[in-house]
């Protein structure tokens, strides 16, 4: 395909500069296959000066007051507030789904941006009595140096914002290695960092693949931190090569998160839940509902007022008003997700609605697939146990609460869970026996806010959370500082 579309750089040590091979990667919009840009192709060498700059960055960036750099994140989320229409367009032309949820993306970024600025006048430690007399104890959160930021294309605003500004405000510098779907959003981000007044160095972006950036950051021995976001597989990948040198690694992975619909479910409701949180962002959301667990004796009612809906979902580019689903990310995604309807069918579940990419008419240049549903599908099957990371649905019937909770628990992910029911005895169970990072009571997988903790057990985490005060343990290191002021020794756990 002929093109115009510009050749972008990456940004380090505040230059733009292209990769040394002077090799570039076309960035398509996979609702239409036009071509938006080309980035770097980079490899060790670019992220070796990125790590550089924000090595030599460091050493100022940590002695900024914190209260003075929180006061640049308060910036950024006005810049993200003033273009937050221009960033979800960006977002939408390069990643497909639709505007309101871009905006949502974007959202997401400024409501981190407000409260990481925020935590520059919190970032609390402890302070608690100490067992001597006059002696005192603190505990402080240090930073802990420079942080590699591995994002996904999914949320390409918001998720590098979760990683990067706690990060920041708690004093560490960062390189920042966007998926390579998604480039132009991360592009914008950074610029609006240095919009915003942050001293060059502090954030350098190097575009390019996980097998290359990704490799040769997990190998420098001057990052300290690893924040990743994507799937398993990577993720083991990133936990296997950072412990070689000891990096402290943050994962955030897969998903297979279901909604269980309890035989005295308010059904209108669950319908909402289920469709927003199964189909919105085409289904490619580590929180989305890829699973319904429905009680035996609402299943048939359930099944009849769900299929009309999914068929009504409109298919489109996610520019276009009145379009419910946009496209998936690229090929490949396209043909793992048919993949799966494949394997259900083959594993004897049936195919209720959806079940094909679409290829059709003003749909014909892009990434579509059907909104599809499952049902007969049994807890031990791959359509109910792997991430498909698409708009495919897999219904499983129970017969109890306690067979729901066994079959919503027994994946090797897991990271958020919702339950229908108007019984509060249910619910107090649900919430004790679920073993997810997040459980919704009575609507969908999806929309954890960024005050609280966010992140999962099993296979979807390695034990850490991004996002609220949880999120800020991935970039500090504690210190505890004891001042005796007695003027002699005291020998402390030794009896006096
Ligand atoms: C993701 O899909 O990786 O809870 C993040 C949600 C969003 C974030 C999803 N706030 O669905």
């Amino acid at each position: 395909m002929t093109t115009t579309a510009n050749v972008y750089h990456n940004y380090i040590g505040g230059k733009w500069q292209g990769a040394e091979s002077g090799q570039t990667v076309p960035n398509y919009n996979p609702a239409t296959g036009e071509i938006l840009g080309y980035f770097p192709l980079s490899g060790e060498a670019e992220v070796n000066a990125a790590v550089a700059a924000a090595r030599a960055a460091f050493e100022k960036w940590r002695l900024v007051p914190a209260p003075k750099r929180g006061e640049i994140l308060f910036r950024v989320g006005e810049l993200l507030k003033q273009h937050k229409e221009e960033l979800a367009r960006t977002m939408t032309l390069e990643m497909g789904k639709i505007l309101k949820e871009t905006r949502g993306d974007v959202q997401e970024g400024i409501d981190m941006a407000y409260y990481m600025g925020g935590e520059g006048r919190r970032l609390f430690g402890h302070t608690v009595p100490v067992e001597l007399p006059d002696k005192s104890g603190i505990a402080m959160r240090d930073p802990i140096g420079v942080v590699a930021c591995i994002t996904p294309w999914n949320f390409p605003i918001a998720i590098p914002t979760w990683k990067m500004f706690p990060a920041l405000v708690a004093g560490n510098t960062v390189v920042f290695k966007p998926a390579s779907d998604t480039p132009m959003s991360a592009l914008r981000l950074v610029e609006i960092l240095y919009e915003a007044g942050l001293p060059e160095g502090v954030v350098n972006i190097v575009f390019g693949p996980g097998s290359t950036v990704g490799d040769a950051l997990l190998h420098n021995p001057d990052v300290a931190v690893i924040s990743f976001t994507g799937s398993t597989e990577s993720g083991r990948h990133v936990a296997m090569e950072a412990a070689k040198s000891l990096k402290r690694v943050s994962l955030e992975m897969g998903g297979k998160n279901a909604v269980i619909v309890m035989d005295d479910a308010d059904l209108n409701l669950a319908v909402e839940g289920i469709l927003w949180s199964a189909y919105g962002t085409t289904g490619q959301r580590c929180t989305a509902c890829s699973r319904v667990i429905v009680h035996s004796a609402i299943r048939k009612q359930l099944v009849d007022m769900l299929v009309p809906r999914i068929k009504r979902l409109r298919l489109g580019n996610g520019l276009n008003d009145g379009v419910d689903v946009g496209p998936v990310i690229n090929a490949t995604q396209l043909a793992k997700i048919h993949s799966y309807t494949e394997i259900g069918k083959d594993e004897g579940a049936t195919l209720v609605t959806g079940g094909s990419p679409v290829h059709e008419g003003e749909l014909a240049g892009g990434n579509f697939y059907q909104p599809t549903l499952f049902t007969d599908v049994r807890p031990h099957m791959r359509i109910a146990q792997e991430e498909i990371f698409g708009p495919v649905l897999s219904m499983i019937e129970v017969h109890s609460l306690e067979e729901a909770i066994v079959v919503n628990n027994n994946t090797k992910y897991g990271l958020s869970s919702a339950i229908y029911t108007q019984d509060i005895n249910r619910v107090q169970q649900a919430m004790r026996d679920i073993t997810t990072g997040i459980l919704y009571i009575n609507s969908g997988t999806t929309g954890a806010e960024i005050q609280f903790p966010f992140g999962g057990t099993h296979g979807t985490g390695n034990g850490h959370r991004e996002a609220g005060i949880a999120g800020l343990d991935v970039f500090t290191e504690w210190k505890v500082v004891y001042t005796d002021f007695s003027g002699r020794l005291q020998k402390a756990q030794i009896d006096q």
